[in-house]
């Protein structure tokens, strides 16, 4: 059978209005570019005919500016989940254009299995080698790819020249078994393989190949500046200070950690720190710190589901594929962020939150309680699982217009039961055993603002007395007060009792 080539506007032909697509890829890497691009071409055709055109899409994660905001600008959004990082696909989702789902990374692709969700009809997927065997290797993220080639009815695949076939054997492709039929994922150490180094499917459903030559779409990260580097070192410090006090074993455990600036100062800093032993990543994303680090010797192996990273490392990577397939495994999301592994394996979980409340709760995902940022990504797959669970954040945003501490999130992700530790530029708050009053005492000496202590301790002396002291008419007067007049340090408590 001869592999059915094409154009990616001739593919995207095989799309039609109310398709509900899955795209491979997991973040911009691996994602498929062209032929989404040619999708809301075909969309703004079709608009200014003023004809429907809208799909529903499942992806991995976020994806790059030729997924997400092509498609976007298009208007050709009907629903999506369960992560993104897109400017415009944001004030889609916020202005309601789109529906948007929130999901938690590691459910999505049986969520998709269970019939929870609409069933995809289309895959979209990037690949390094495709065969008319039904041999998909894709490149650098993997995502949902396994669930949704499986499920659709239809896959279109990118074969991207600029991910040469060399990448084959760094992926490990594996879908557990749905209840009652499964079994714990036979992943007892973070570089057991256990799958294949391709995705399988029916060689009849490929309905395109389309081929392109196209680097992923992953932005440079902004150089790390002295608060990123002092949450780094504190980061550093804690875990230090946690393996002397032995409770974390001598030789060390697994990191996860999120992805962007902070997470890369942190990783940064653990690599220099000569007390923390060469370590393991059991995590989602790989970003460029750990190729560093790995050749360092500072890590030693890294699980992931992506190679989130710049363009110069993955050209490194490929060049050296013998020492690094050995160092490296990308894995399908739901086995990459597992929970079930990540409490076996004893994960230190490093996530970064967008506000915390002085009790410990955090949000991660929504800009004064209703503004969707980008998603809870896998920060609750691993935070509710790991042994020690970390949320780092600067401890203030906006120029210091906005303290990272309130006295009640404006929306919750992660409760006071599932976060440990929180570290900002300012020092380290170790929630672990301690009573709401006690751990608001703790944030609020060790984590917040200079600027921010006294509004948060008299916070508490408005507070009727209760285990968890809250007084309920002033628990949004910082926000209210930034959406008032831009700054949270104009806040009087008398103004809003
Ligand atoms: O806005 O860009 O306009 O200046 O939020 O903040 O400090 O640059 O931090 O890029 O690391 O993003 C939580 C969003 C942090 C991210 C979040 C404003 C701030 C800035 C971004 P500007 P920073 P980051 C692995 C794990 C959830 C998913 C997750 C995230 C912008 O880490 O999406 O953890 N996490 N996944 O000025 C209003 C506040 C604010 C605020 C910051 N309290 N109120 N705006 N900002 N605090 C990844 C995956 O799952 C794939």
């Amino acid at each position: 059978m001869a592999l059915p080539f094409m154009t990616a506007s001739e593919a995207a032909l095989l799309v039609n209005n109310g398709d509900v697509v899955g795209m491979g890829g997991f973040t911009p890497a691996g994602a498929p570019k062209e032929v989404p691009t040619a999708i809301a071409h075909r969309a703004e055709a079709l608009h200014a005919e003023g004809k429907e055109f809208k799909i529903g899409i499942y992806t991995g994660a976020s994806t790059g500016d030729s997924c997400d905001g092509m498609l976007a600008r298009a208007h050709a959004i009907a629903f999506r989940t369960p992560y993104q990082s897109s400017k415009d696909l944001r004030n889609e989702l916020n202005s309601q254009q789109a529906h948007y789902f929130d999901l938690h990374l590691s459910e999505l692709a049986q969520n998709l299995r269970y019939g929870f969700l609409p069933k995809p009809n289309v895959a979209i997927v990037e690949a390094c080698i495709v065969n008319d065997r039904g041999e998909i290797v894709p490149t650098a993220g993997v995502g949902i790819i396994p669930t949704i080639c499986r499920l659709a009815d239809k896959i279109i695949v990118e074969l991207n020249e600029a991910m040469p076939p060399v990448m084959r054997g760094i992926h490990d492709i594996y879908e557990p078994a749905d209840p009652p039929m499964r079994r714990e994922i036979p992943v007892y150490h973070v570089g057991d393989r256990i799958g294949t180094d391709c995705v399988r499917v029916n060689p009849d459903k490929i309905v395109a190949v389309v081929r392109t030559n196209r680097p992923n779409e992953v932005g440079k990260f902004t150089p790390s500046d002295e608060t990123t580097e002092r949450i780094g070192a504190n980061v550093a410090q804690f875990l230090e200070d946690e393996m002397r006090c032995g409770r974390i074993p001598k030789q060390f455990l697994p990191i996860q950690s999120g992805v962007g600036n902070i997470a890369n100062a942190v990783l940064h800093a653990l690599g220099e720190n000569p007390h923390i032993p060469p370590f393991t990543m059991y995590t989602e994303v790989i970003q460029d710190s750990v190729v560093d680090l790995m050749k360092e010797g500072r890590v030693t192996f890294a699980s992931g589901c992506s190679l989130t990273i710049g363009a110069d490392k993955l050209d490194d990577i490929i060049s050296h594929m013998d020492f690094f397939r050995s160092r490296i495994v990308l894995r399908p999301q739901e086995i990459s962020n597992n929970p079930e592994v990540a409490r076996r394996l004893g994960l230190i979980t490093i996530n970064t939150a967008l506000e915390a409340d002085i009790f410990g709760n955090i949000n991660s995902t929504h800009v004064c309680g209703t503004k969707m940022m980008n998603g809870i990504g896998g920060s609750g797959d691993f935070t509710r699982n790991a042994y020690i669970s970390i949320f780092t954040t600067p401890s203030t945003a906006k120029g210091g217009a906005i303290s990272s501490f309130v006295p009640m999130v404006s929306h919750l992700d992660h409760s006071e039961h599932s976060v440990k530790v929180i570290i900002t530029e300012q020092g380290i708050a170790d929630l672990r055993g301690k009573s709401p009053i006690q751990r608001a005492h703790e944030i609020i000496e060790n984590c917040v603002a200079p600027e921010y202590k006294e509004l948060l301790r008299d916070y508490l002396k408005n507070a009727p007395l209760a285990h968890t002291p809250h007084n309920l008419r002033l628990a949004t007067a910082m926000h209210q007060e930034f959406l008032k007049s831009g700054d949270m340090r104009n806040t009087r408590w008398e103004n809003y009792l």
